[in-house]
């Protein structure tokens, strides 16, 4: 028999190994691939890819008698290249994680209270089905919104637009990436996408603001980061947390928090009066720089020093790094930005930095998305919502994903018009949306709430009606298209028949579309049906698909600018907007303008929170494999401060912020790891759903302290970084 490891590819496992992301060449698989060539045991494998979180990897499924084994990496999947990350390699665990949702549930108790009986499908169809029509008739389809975030949207998005409503909120808009994408937006003209088109492996210098790779773990983006440490490339990282990208750094700019774009605006500054910008690319393809350089003169080194505790010779030396750099300067925007609520601002100086530097679609800063598309098939229209939207506020600039929480308040407040149901397709909107009182009241007004998940979260188990959808695992999917350097094809297929009575979200949506009297939306009989007919169109062998999961199509790649592949900015002026005219047009500062936020008083910390590598927001609280390797998060509280209040590394504290919220116990973790003006922790603990049994009352809710938001009025992103606690002992200290 062999268990051999290579040694290089252990050396290269071992070593990412401590960032999260695991190799395949881990022993148990060897030992399974030595019984399968003993012909003790026959494995099959299918390709499919993994929801664990959003970066969509290609994986690969080993089933042996009915059983999923292992997942691995798909090598030809460029998010994947071969690897999955801790949390991918856990999806065996929510599989089997025997604390799933098994049937229809329909509530027999108060909205909240968790009583429930199980249902057959077709009568928790027909109850929803009823409810639905009812708030129709009374209200209007307006009156019902959709909350969803991952691949459930596909297809219960169009479901709500056929049954005629046009509010759709999802918490990847307003809780994480909307002010970034708004910001790139106003400043280029189109987005960074999702994965994040950045070229860090051809990188000299990498800048994070946040950003904390390696811990934040997605998949190919941590690949590249390793890969561009292991170059050389030098890493600037700006965090009040020494993080584990900091960890790797060239220098890190330990920040006072809700600083950051003092320090941007004085490399503004320094970039422009030292002449250290790229002057050809800004004649060419910006606008604006006269206005930028007269409006930044104020924000100098010492200024700025002064604002984010970060020594002027610094400011002054990492602003000529990247000068003398450019092109090749990595400024990474970040993707949960929503901080203190002036964040599109923080990214149109991010985006005017890269346009300084020239770095835009330039080899070491970003790539372009491939122009190549696939064709749009025909689809019946859907109605004309009847009344204005409620899901995007007041907002100019939000966009399709919706703002929450404009949601919510229309819920609350029954104007312009009322909304009554709410449908909930994975998303835990009471760990994901600020203020929890504020969405357990608007839950209180609603006729009727559905939600369509895998587990039993804190949302979920307020649902008057819980349809249990089966795993990634168990079902087809839409074709993901992946338009990054080329333009790519996934799939998702089942890998074992759906357990207990879980079915596809196609199937849901399908068979409310019936009785709701939409089934003509869709028109065909299985979702593979569907897949394999889009393929035809899109000329893609579905055959070949299945075997290999994903396709990427040839000759699609044009990453970088040249004279004969000039970009083009779809931005009002068709040029960079270093000075944005439709900010301006909408009572908007046209050029970023630095703003104060209140700073910490004596005996509080600021509260700021992030991911931990082997853990998804909430949603793998619970994972038996995942609750194993980091089972409760910690509060990270840095060691002076520690010492003169007399707390020890491990001991339980409370945390209260300045409403009185007060926290689940959770474990100190005392570190020279931060500043003593903030305190740290993973979000997504602390759940309340007691059916969750590994995972209730483990650890403490970030969200239940962030009980204050600031609301960025161009976008509508609700900035979370803005409330303080004080740390109370634990009565019952363990
Ligand atoms: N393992 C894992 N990876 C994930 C996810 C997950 O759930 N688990 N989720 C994915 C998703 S959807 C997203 S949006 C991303 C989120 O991940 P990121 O986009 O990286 O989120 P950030 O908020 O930038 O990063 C948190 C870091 O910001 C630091 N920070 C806090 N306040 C400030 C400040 O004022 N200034 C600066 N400069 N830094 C500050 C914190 O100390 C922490 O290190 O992660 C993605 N990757
Ligand atoms: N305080 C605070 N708030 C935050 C963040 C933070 O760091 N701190 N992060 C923000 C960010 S960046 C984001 S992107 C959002 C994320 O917000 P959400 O996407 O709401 O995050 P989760 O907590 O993972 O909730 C996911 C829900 O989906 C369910 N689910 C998982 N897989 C499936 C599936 O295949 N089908 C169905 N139907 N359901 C499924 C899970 O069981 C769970 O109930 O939260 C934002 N809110
Ligand atoms: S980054 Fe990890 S959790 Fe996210 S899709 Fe990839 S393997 Fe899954
Ligand atoms: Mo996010």
């Amino acid at each position: 028999m062999s268990f051999e490891f290579s040694r290089r590819s252990f050396l290269k496992t071992s070593g990412l190994l401590s960032a999260g992301i695991v190799a395949s060449s881990l022993l148990p698989d060897k030992f399974l691939l030595w019984a399968e060539e003993q012909g003790m045991i026959k494995a099959r494998y299918t390709t499919t890819f993994c929801e664990i979180c959003f970066w969509k990897c290609g994986a690969i499924a080993k089933v042996v008698d009915g059983r999923v084994m292992k997942l691995e990496g798909n090598p030809v999947h460029p998010g994947a290249r071969g690897k999955l990350c801790a949390r991918g390699n856990g999806g065996t665990g929510l599989l089997y994680d025997p604390n799933r949702l098994k049937t229809p549930l329909i509530s027999t108790g108060a909205r909240g209270e968790g009583k429930y009986r199980k249902a057959t499908w077709d009568e928790a169809l027909g109850v929803v089905a009823d409810k639905l029509t009812a708030i129709k008739q009374k209200y209007g389809p307006e009156a019902v919104a959709i909350f969803t975030h991952g691949t459930p949207t596909d297809h219960f998005l169009p479901l709500l637009s056929a049954y005629g409503s046009p509010n759709v909120g999802m918490p990847s808009f307003a809780q994480c990436r909307g002010p970034r994408d708004v910001g790139l937006e106003l400043t280029f003209g189109e987005g960074i996408g999702s994965p994040e088109r950045l070229d860090m492996v051809n990188s000299k210098v990498v800048v994070l603001f946040g950003s904390h790779l390696g811990e934040n773990m997605h998949n190919s983006q941590v690949q590249d980061f390793a890969e561009a440490v292991g170059r050389g490339a030098k890493f600037i990282v700006i965090d009040p947390r020494f993080s584990t990208a900091a960890g790797k750094a060239h220098t890190w700019l330990p920040i006072k928090p809700a600083t950051d774009m003092a320090l941007m605006l004085a490399w503004i500054n320094i970039l422009l009066s030292e002449g250290l910008y790229d002057k050809e690319y800004v004649a060419a393809y910006a606008n604006g720089l006269e206005e930028l350089t007269a409006a930044v003169k104020e924000y100098t080194p010492e200024w700025a020093s002064k604002e984010t505790d970060i020594p002027v010779y610094q400011i002054v030396e990492t602003a000529r790094l990247l000068g003398k750099n450019a092109p090749a300067v990595c400024i990474h925007p970040g993707r949960h930005t929503t901080w203190y609520g002036d964040d599109v601002q923080r990214t149109r100086c991010m985006g005017i930095l890269m346009a300084l530097l020239g770095s835009w679609g330039r080899e070491g800063g970003t790539f372009m998305a491939t122009k190549a598309s696939f064709p749009k098939g025909a689809a019946k229209p859907f109605p004309e919502p009847l009344k204005a939207p409620l899901n995007l506020g007041s907002f100019p600039f939000a966009g399709a994903e919706g703002v929450t929480q404009a949601i919510r308040t229309a819920t609350i407040s029954a104007t312009p018009y009322p909304i009554k149901g709410w449908f909930v397709s994975g998303t835990n909107l009471l760990k994901a949306i600020p203020n929890q009182k504020e969405t357990l009241e608007a839950i209180k007004n609603l006729d009727l709430l559905v939600a369509v998940d895998v587990m039993p979260f804190d949302t979920v188990m307020m649902a008057d009606v819980i349809l249990p959808e089966c795993s990634y695992l168990e079902r087809y999917d839409a074709l993901a298209v992946g338009k990054g350097k080329s333009l790519t094809v996934s799939l998702r297929q089942p890998v074992i028949e759906p357990l207990y009575e879980s079915k596809p979200g196609w199937w849901i949506a399908k068979e409310l579309a019936k009785r709701l009297g939409l089934g003509e939306y869709y028109p065909w009989n299985s979702y593979e049906d569907k897949i394999k007919g889009q393929c035809a169109s899109w000329g893609v062998d579905y055959e070949e698909l299945k075997k290999v999961g994903t396709i990427t199509i040839p000759n699609t790649a044009t990453p970088f600018i040249t004279p004969t592949n000039p970009p083009e900015f779809k931005t009002a002026s068709g040029k960079i907007e270093l000075y944005s005219k439709e900010l301006k047009e909408k009572g908007f500062d046209p050029v970023p303008r630095y703003t104060k936020h209140q700073q910490p008083a004596a005996g509080e910390f600021r509260l700021i929170y992030g991911r931990s590598a082997v853990h998804t927001f909430s949603r793998t609280t619970n994972n038996p494999e995942l609750h194993e390797l980091y089972p409760e998060n910690e509060v990270w509280l840095n060691t002076r401060k520690a010492r003169d209040m007399g707390f020890q590394n491990g001991d339980y504290v409370t945390l209260k912020n300045q409403d009185g919220a007060v926290s689940n116990r959770i474990k100190v973790k005392v570190t020279e790891r931060i500043r003593e003006d903030c305190v740290y922790m993973v979000h997504g603990f602390g759940t309340t759903s007691k059916e969750l049994k590994n995972a209730f009352r483990k650890g403490a809710d970030d969200q239940g302290l962030i009980t204050r938001y600031a609301v960025d009025p161009i976008c509508g992103g609700t900035g979370m970084r803005v409330n303080f606690v004080r740390l109370e002992k634990e009565k019952n200290n363990a």
